[in-house]
């Protein structure tokens, strides 16, 4: 076959896995309009997405999945490090040798029928140093036209990759070969037989049986986060689940910010805040990763290795994010929003009323009586980022942004207070390590239990969390750097009631206004076990319509509380061993004190 490419590596890769998979066809991506309108083409043909109004939503396409195929599948995600304490207590592993050999049946004829197709990729704009070239194999068009948005894909890697390059081996198939004239489903998939496994060493991934968002399209959590967090060990640098916000003062002073919040806990939304506080603006640079390397001036630098966001829908509305609302009104594709009947999406949460008529989530006429929402709790749309009016100039700037503050948080009803400053580096890593969130749809199973998510990193972090938090505190170590301060914050206390306390959503500038205050020297704060808290007047609460009392609970710590967050803190860092590095015990121990045990 001749290929455009004469990198010997990738064709014989192409081959091997052809010879494999015995694919009908085989097609190396371009990453051209002209390719990304011809397979929306063939999607709507095969009843995988539904053009929407032109009028209302140019360009756009709906798509709902298998009702079993709607989130990440933690459970079935797999590190496969040549030793099994190299994945740590937090993952899930099986050795290397034995899932290739189950994978490899898997794989054997699993795309006959189908089309494979080869996506060239980059994360990170090509020539940056912190991108990183991947070759995704997969089945799936529906994967293609998802990775034209979220990467830089197509010929102009192949050409940076050239001859001799390297790149991450990401190989994905939905598991379900077609027999001669078999009628294709809209969505294939293959439910029992889900793996998405990585393999540190030799930095490869293979996913199998499931065709949604994190799960197959492989540039994303696998490569981005499970797979460079291996490598930013490493070499060196750090690969976070986070927001990277550029925030201006009214005095317009600039500051970057990131945040990392587990998944469905708000970094689209703090990422792309219109602030309540005049004079105050952010611009979006990120909203679900963010790859930090040391400058050359000490400082650390992010960059956001995406091109596109895969965000949350419900919820979202021109009352809480109307710069998302904004980016979607072209270009986009949505998987497992509800449709109305002149063509355009719905969700829960989105502005106005309900429309009379609605086809649900599963392509189905919606019964407004049902206790079940029209949209799945994890539905997604999937936009350029260069589309959102508010994207920071800077966004894809090879040289990243100089970060002056790192953002925790998490779901917490209750505890943690609305804000808090770290004391030091190795205290703010404490805060991460720490980190609690409830869980939610954005990965199959329950939802509104309290878990651990270590930097939001639980369900991310490519080897021992230990590890990871001992690679973190080597940043502090190194006293030549001039690190970012960090925060913990909590938008989701709630009261007796079971009503969020804080507004949240464009109200949250109040906070980082105060962060920026005590980055310019000008806030004052109070010592607390959580860290610096605000006093006085701070944050700047004028104009907003709740009573104080309910400002009040926001910020109390209730001791017989923190007595059991130790106890369960304390639990979790014992299932990290001897791993646990002791500046997080001496930490653990300080907080102890501080609350008179
Ligand atoms: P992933 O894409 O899964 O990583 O999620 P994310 O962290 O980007 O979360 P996102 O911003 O999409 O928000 C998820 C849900 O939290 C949505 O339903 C939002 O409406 C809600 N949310 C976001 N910010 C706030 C906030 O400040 N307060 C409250 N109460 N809810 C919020
Ligand atoms: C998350 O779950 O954190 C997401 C969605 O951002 S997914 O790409 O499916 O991982
Ligand atoms: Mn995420």
């Amino acid at each position: 076959m001749n290929y455009p490419t004469s990198n010997k590596k990738l064709i014989d890769w192409v081959n091997e896995i052809a010879d494999l998979c015995e694919p009908d066809a085989i097609h190396f991506c371009d990453g051209s309009k002209e390719e990304f309108d011809s397979l929306a083409g063939e999607l709507v043909n095969k009843g995988t997405f539904k053009k929407l109004s032109d009028v209302r939503r140019p360009n756009s396409y709906w798509a709902h999945s298998d009702a079993s195929d709607v989130a990440r599948v933690e459970n079935r995600t797999f590190i496969c490090s040549n030793v099994a304490d190299d994945a740590g207590p937090t993952n899930n592993w099986m050795d290397p040798f034995s899932m290739k050999s189950t994978m490899t049946e898997l794989y054997r004829g699993s795309m006959v029928g189908r089309t494979l197709y080869v996506i060239p990729f980059s994360m990170g704009p090509l020539g940056s140093p912190f991108s990183k070239i991947g070759i995704e194999i997969t089945d799936s068009p529906y994967v293609v036209t998802n990775m034209r948005i979220m990467a830089t894909m197509g010929t102009a890697v192949l050409e940076e990759l050239g001859a001799d390059g390297d790149f991450i081996h990401c190989l994905h198939s939905v598991g379900k070969p077609l027999a001669s004239g078999e009628q294709d489903v809209a969505w294939p998939c293959n439910p029992q037989n889900i793996y998405i496994s990585h393999f540190p060493e030799t930095r490869e991934i293979w996913s199998f049986g499931s065709g949604y968002g994190g799960n197959a399209l492989l540039g994303k959590k696998c490569l981005a986060l499970r797979i460079a967090s291996v490598a930013a060990r490493d070499e060196g640098w750090l690969a976070e689940h986070m927001l990277l916000l550029k925030l201006t003062s009214p005095a317009g002073e600039v500051h970057y910010m990131t945040g990392a919040f587990p998944s469905a806990c708000g970094k689209t939304n703090l990422a792309m805040l219109v602030p309540t506080l005049a004079g105050w603006s952010v611009e979006t640079l990120g909203d679900d990763i963010c790859w930090i390397r040391v400058g050359e001036d000490g400082r650390l630098w992010g960059l956001n290795p995406e091109a596109g966001f895969f965000g949350v829908a419900p919820g979202t509305s021109y009352a809480t994010n109307p710069n998302a609302m904004d980016t979607m009104v072209r270009d986009t594709i949505f998987t497992n929003t509800a449709l109305t009947a002149d063509g355009d999406v719905w969700w829960e949460g989105i502005d106005g009323e309900m429309p009379s008529s609605l086809t649900d989530w599963q392509g189905n006429r919606y019964d407004p009586a049902s206790s079940k929402p029209a949209s799945h709790p994890n539905a997604r749309f999937t936009v350029g980022a260069a589309q959102s009016p508010h994207i920071a100039p800077e966004w894809n700037d090879p040289r990243g942004v100089p970060i002056s503050a790192i953002l925790f948080g998490g779901r917490r009803r209750s505890l943690v207070p609305l804000v808090s400053e770290s004391k030091s580096w190795e205290h703010g890593v404490f805060l991460g390590s720490t980190m609690a969130s409830e869980t939610t749809a954005a990965a199959v199973g329950a939802v509104g239990n309290l878990r651990r998510d270590p930097f939001a990193m639980l369900p991310f972090c490519g080897y021992h969390m230990g590890d990871y938090f001992a690679h973190w505190l080597s940043f502090g170590d190194n006293k030549e750097l001039k690190l970012p301060k960090i925060y913990l914050v909590n938008w989701f206390r709630k009261d007796a009631d079971n009503k969020f306390l804080w507004p949240g959503y464009g109200e949250n500038s109040r906070v980082l206004a105060w962060i920026v205050d005590r980055l310019e020297g000008r806030a004052q704060a109070s010592e607390t076990p959580f860290g610096y808290v605000p006093v006085s007047d701070d944050p700047n609460f004028d104009g907003l319509s709740i009573d104080k009392a309910r400002l009040e609970l926001l910020n109390q710590v209730d001791s017989t509380e923190l007595a059991s967050e130790i106890e369960a803190i304390s639990a979790h860092f014992a299932t990290f061993g001897d791993k646990l590095p002791a500046q997080l015990i001496d930490q653990l121990n300080a907080l102890m004190g501080s609350n008179g045990n």
